[in-house]
């Protein structure tokens, strides 16, 4: 999964977008954070039409994050969650059936709640420190997910934080069905198609896809 919002990406995000596509991202969670955002409400809603165009047109899921009223009005694939924002449940009322739910959890007692509620996913952080987000929890690392494993979660886990290529097999060893990454493929010195196709075939090594 390729998170990104417009800051994130100094290439411009279609064209990041684009290139991490190109290098095999499965799906594209749209961050666009509107306290670090300067995008009028039309223009938002403008780039997200076209996101989402983009991922349909390459079969990509788009998954729309924290806000549920924006994944409704552009008919998104998904809408990915965290603790502070709506509750699964209710954000389950106001979607279309069928619309994937992901939250993000930072220990077992989140990810059995997300489980119970009905979570489609849950996003699991942050696996390593990183930069990208201020508000950073307290690290744990790949052994949060076997706890959760051993915990009996059985939702689909995405491993989140600090991951880069090398950074691949511990989380999907401890336990991830998958892996979701900003500055690995947004800020990647190879450039972002490059990026992805490195963390594509870490993947495609642990499941020999
Ligand atoms: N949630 C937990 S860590 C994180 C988010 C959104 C940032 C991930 O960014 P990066 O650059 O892949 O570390
Ligand atoms: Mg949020």
């Amino acid at each position: 999964m390729f998170v990104a919002g417009s800051v994130n990406c100094p290439q411009g995000i279609e064209e990041t977008l684009m290139s991490a596509i190109k290098g095999g991202i499965t799906s594209f969670q749209w961050r666009e954070k509107t306290s670090e955002s300067t995008l009028k409400e039309n223009e938002r809603i403008e780039l997200g039409m076209r996101l989402k165009d983009l991922c349909r047109q390459n079969d990509i899921l788009f998954i729309v994050n924290d806000d549920v009223q924006l994944a409704a009005q552009l008919e998104a694939d998904g809408v990915h969650l965290g603790q502070e924002d709506m509750s699964l449940t209710k954000a389950r009322k106001l979607l279309p059936v069928g619309t994937i739910i992901g939250q993000s959890t930072h220990n077992v007692e989140e990810a059995l709640d997300a489980e119970y509620e009905g979570a489609d996913y849950i996003g699991v952080g942050p696996m390593f420190f990183t930069q990208t987000k201020k508000d950073l929890h307290p690290v744990i690392g790949p052994s949060l997910i076997m706890d959760m494993r051993r915990a009996g979660i059985k939702v689909p886990i995405v491993g989140i934080g600090g991951i880069h290529a090398e950074r691949v097999t511990p989380v999907v060893k401890a336990g991830a069905d998958g892996v979701a990454v900003i500055h690995a493929i947004a800020s990647s010195e190879l450039g972002a198609e490059e990026g992805a196709v490195q963390i594509y075939k870490q993947l495609a090594s642990w499941y020999e896809m």
